[in-house]
């Protein structure tokens, strides 16, 4: 395994996927491939945002989603490029994506891959017209059919221990795609003007910090233990801040920098909360707990839960991992969860 230490920042992303390769003797390069392929998706999908008020990008698509959600044009857009950059390299074999209601099968005219690749292609849409920061999240699996073969149901409907990698790609004041796998966290800054991703944030491990993201605005509709929890923070001789953008991506990115808990927790309107299991939570439990946080859905570990359909959804609690087991343990105490 590569070890953290060799990367130096400044290294471009293709070096550091084939430095990382050349550790595993059989390696056949699809997973770079795939790597690389998500970049060319996050490099299309940060220009088009970064133009998004110019090339008529902003607004509602004018449809709902599986979801009953209403699409904005940059989700279609988003998950257009994903699906493009990934299907024909002949690494991935099925997508499961929040924009679609079924997975999707590399069609036949290209080679199917050994890996199957979940995505939420533009999250916090809802902050797109505003110019806040929204992104992109991906989880990695290998498939359990053999190559060749359609992928099927099981190759994707599994638990997130199987993941074999996960990240991100975040459109904020810049833009950054993080990637976990089992050497660690890395994330890549990419240069616009070079168009390439440079290590900016080698071996990323959270910090301690005391900042908690939740919306406070279901505050009356939580278990009890989430309200003690909360209130034990703000309650703290020095007071938690709070943060909360409603982009699950960016609010998560910022506890990796800088310390903290985020919450989605269950309500009785939504026992299952809002955020999906294998394009969210899976991918983003994977990655924090590479970086030493911890992630539940206030009693179990998000990536030892299993998932009966595609667009499952979860409670969540994730990022330091002290904070996340002293909400973990006031939540499962909590008799009405
Ligand atoms: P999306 O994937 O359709 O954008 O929805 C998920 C988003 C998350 O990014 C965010 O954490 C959450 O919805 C915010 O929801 P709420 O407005 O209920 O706080
Ligand atoms: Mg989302």
């Amino acid at each position: 395994m590569a070890s953290a230490q060799q990367f130096e920042e400044g290294t471009t992303l293709d070096r550091f996927l084939m430095d990382t390769m050349r550790e595993y003797p059989h390696a056949t390069g699809q997973f770079v491939n795939l790597c690389q392929s998500m970049a060319l998706a996050g490099k299309m999908i940060s220009a088009r945002v970064n133009r998004a008020g110019l090339a008529g990008m902003l607004g509602a698509a004018g449809g709902q989603n599986v979801h009953g959600e209403f699409v904005q044009k940059l989700d279609l857009y988003a998950n257009d490029v994903f699906k493009a950059s990934l299907e024909h390299r002949g690494h991935t074999c099925m997508i499961v994506s929040e924009e679609e209601g079924g997975p999707v099968l590399v069609p036949s005219r290209y080679e199917s891959g050994d890996y199957v690749v979940t995505l939420d292609p533009l999250d916090g849409s809802s902050n797109i017209d505003c110019n806040a920061t929204i992104g992109s999240i991906f989880g990695i699996f290998k498939r359990k059919t053999p190559t060749g073969t359609p992928a099927t149901r099981e190759d994707v409907v599994r638990p997130g221990d199987d993941l074999v990698a996960s990240g991100y790609i975040i459109f904020g004041s810049g833009t950054l795609l993080v990637l976990a796998t089992e050497a660690g966290v890395f994330g890549f800054t990419l240069d616009p003007t070079v168009g390439e991703f440079f290590l900016s944030h080698p071996a990323l491990k959270i910090p301690k910090g005391r900042i908690y993201s939740v919306n406070e605005g279901y505050r009356a509709q939580w278990q009890p233990g989430v309200v003690s929890y909360i209130d034990g923070l703000q309650r703290a001789d020095k007071p938690w801040k709070a943060r909360y953008i409603g982009s699950l991506v960016a609010d998560v990115h910022r506890n990796i920098l800088k310390g903290g808990v985020f919450l989605y927790p269950a309500t009785p309107g939504s026992p299952q909360g809002k955020l999906r299991l294998l394009y969210e939570a899976f991918p983003l439990a994977f990655l924090v707990e590479k970086a030493g946080g911890a992630a539940t859905d206030g009693r179990v570990r998000i990536l030892d839960l299993h998932p009966e359909d595609i667009h499952d959804r979860t409670p969540l609690v994730i990022g330091d991992a002290d904070a996340v087991a002293r909400a973990t343990e006031l939540m499962s105490a909590d008799p009405s969860f």
